[in-house]
């Protein structure tokens, strides 16, 4: 049988990566579009053979080379903080939806059999109910999560105006070896993760009651892969997640017992445009896609810590 083409937009980012690695290891042709604004080229290092188009896919020109010969579009590229966002609504509008946009028109017009979306949580906002289901309302609280609702939401159109499979997947705080850690807009664990290792006091955004539903990133990697696939996924938003719900204070512990570190965190002022509560039902992925969760936060937890110890 002949291995379908994949193009992983941000493919050398955290999530994108390890997206990449699986189809590089289950046999598929993989490409990988990227401007290097927050990707490495060392996160594909381990991962031969992947072809690299280095772009701005906010210009429709890269776009249409990205998507050129692929069957599938797994859209990873954006600008994924939601402080960032706060402090810099056009440049991540300009990442999170012009580019997304183009990708979709790109794929499109090059008769692309279906388009995954890397959704994500952010787009419940403070809504009463937990766990989230996707159809709840949505209540945007960043011009990140905006702009993410924006992305579904044309992503769907696409698909009901123009016949492009899509399927949008809702990310829940993902987590793993790779996450960078090296800005204040990166993800808490691997904040914390580094910190911690390096002996030094993370700081808490509030009083740490707030709580994620941290997910592995071999999980995410499972679901965006079946999405691509799944006949009945088509023209659907679905969360991936574990389904669990774990504050900072509990996180840090867990890190802190982990790591071996004895130091107290700083709790600082929370932060602005920040979610309180998120945790997720599952059980449409499991339905249309057959999904479970295979790695537990705990087992997560203490692979992303070893790697980052390796990799210090
Ligand atoms: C949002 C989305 C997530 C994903 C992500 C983009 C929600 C619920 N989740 O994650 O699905 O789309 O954006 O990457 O909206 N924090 C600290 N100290 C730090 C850093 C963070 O206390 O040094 C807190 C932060 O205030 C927040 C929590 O940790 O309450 C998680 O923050 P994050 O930036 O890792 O992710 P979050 O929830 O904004």
């Amino acid at each position: 049988m002949k291995m379908a083409s994949y193009l992983v937009t941000g493919g050398a980012g955290f999530i994108g990566s390890h997206l990449a690695e699986e189809l590089v290891r289950r046999g598929h042709a993989v490409r990988v579009a990227d401007d290097f604004s927050t990707g490495r080229r060392a996160n594909l290092a381990d991962v031969p053979g992947v072809e690299i188009l280095e772009g701005d896919l906010a210009d429709p020109a890269v776009a249409a080379r990205a998507v050129a010969g692929c069957d599938v579009v797994l859209h990873q590229a954006a600008i994924p903080s939601v402080p960032r966002s706060v402090k810099d609504p056009v440049t991540s509008n300009r990442a999170n939806i012009d580019a997304t946009l183009n990708v979709l028109v790109a794929a499109r017009d090059a008769g692309v059999r279906r388009l995954v979306f890397a959704g994500s949580s952010s787009v419940y906002g403070d809504t009463p109910t937990l766990p989230k289901r996707e159809d709840m309302p949505t209540r945007p609280l960043s011009p990140y999560a905006l702009q993410k609702l924006v992305g579904e939401d044309y992503a769907r159109m696409f698909t009901r105006l123009y016949g492009l499979e899509t399927v949008t997947i809702r990310y829940f705080n993902v987590f793993g070896p790779r996450q960078d850690p090296g800005s204040p807009y990166s993800g808490v664990i691997s904040i914390f993760a580094r910190a911690l290792l390096a002996g030094e006091r993370p700081t808490i955004h509030g009083d740490g009651g707030q709580t994620r539903d941290f997910t592995y990133v071999a999980n995410v990697v499972d679901g965006v892969l079946r999405a691509a696939d799944a006949p009945a996924a088509s023209g659907r938003v679905i969360n991936v997640a574990t389904g669990g719900r774990v504050s900072l204070n509990e996180l840090f512990d867990r890190l802190r017992e982990l790591t071996g570190a004895t130091v107290e965190p700083v709790y600082g002022p929370p932060r602005e445009g920040d979610v309180r509560d998120s945790q997720a039902d599952i059980g449409l992925a499991k339905a249309l896609l057959g999904y479970a969760p295979t790695v537990s936060f705990e087992e997560g937890l203490k692979r992303t810590v070893k790697w980052f110890r390796d990799s210090a």
